[in-house]
């Protein structure tokens, strides 16, 4: 699927904003691609699908997770972390895209998982430092992106996240955790 359509496919589901926050994604994973070495085409095309069940009911993504049978814990925790499993079920379901390693970038863009792959952490990475977002520690965040790797960046951006959490005395997802702990045990390892 082109650019374009799959744009087109995205836009009629979400609103405005969010699809300017989209583009905002899938130019921030273009450059993260090119830079790191991940593959571009798809990465542009997981930016450009990862928020597709944002505004999806509630109700409809729970009835999901249960049929699907995804991860039963995701229903005792909060709502937003619903839409990134069931987007890939949806996009692959709605709009056809079949690519394993696109529908897992989508699938993992909220909580990360262990052993998250290049193209998985450009996604999740791209949707926390595209240019429209604005929260402390974003700067810091894009900062490492450009010069420390993206290893590196994406261990700062999932720290962000569990310490904004827990600001908010929010629960923290299992895979959240994971994410932390297997980026910073394999530091050394990868680049
Ligand atoms: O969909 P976006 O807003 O572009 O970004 P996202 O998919 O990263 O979702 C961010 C939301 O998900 C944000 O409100 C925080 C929430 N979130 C991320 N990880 C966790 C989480 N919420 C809980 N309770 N636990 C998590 O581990
Ligand atoms: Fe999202
Ligand atoms: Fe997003």
């Amino acid at each position: 699927m082109d650019r374009e359509q799959a744009l087109k496919i995205v836009k009629e589901q979400i609103t405005d904003h969010r699809y300017v926050h989209t583009l905002g994604v899938v130019e921030t994973a273009v450059w993260l691609a090119e830079k790191y070495g991940a593959d571009v085409k798809k990465a542009e095309l997981a930016a450009i699908f990862h928020d597709y069940a944002k505004f999806r009911p509630k109700q409809e993504m729970a009835k999901i997770i249960k049929e699907q049978q995804m991860d039963p814990r995701l229903l005792s925790f909060h709502s937003e972390l619903w839409h990134a499993p069931v987007g890939a079920y949806l996009v692959r379901k709605e709009a056809g895209i079949e690519d394993e390693e696109v529908l897992d970038a989508i699938r993992f863009h909220t909580s990360g998982r262990t052993g998250m792959t290049l193209l998985e952490q450009v996604v999740y990475l791209a949707d926390y430092i595209e240019p429209g977002r604005h929260f402390p520690g974003v700067d810091e965040v894009r900062q490492m992106a450009e010069e420390d790797g993206l290893q590196a960046a994406v261990i700062q951006a999932v720290k962000n996240t569990i310490h904004f959490l827990m600001k908010k005395n929010q629960p923290i997802f299992p895979d959240t955790f994971d994410t932390y702990n297997d980026l910073v045990t394999n530091k050394e390892e990868q680049h």
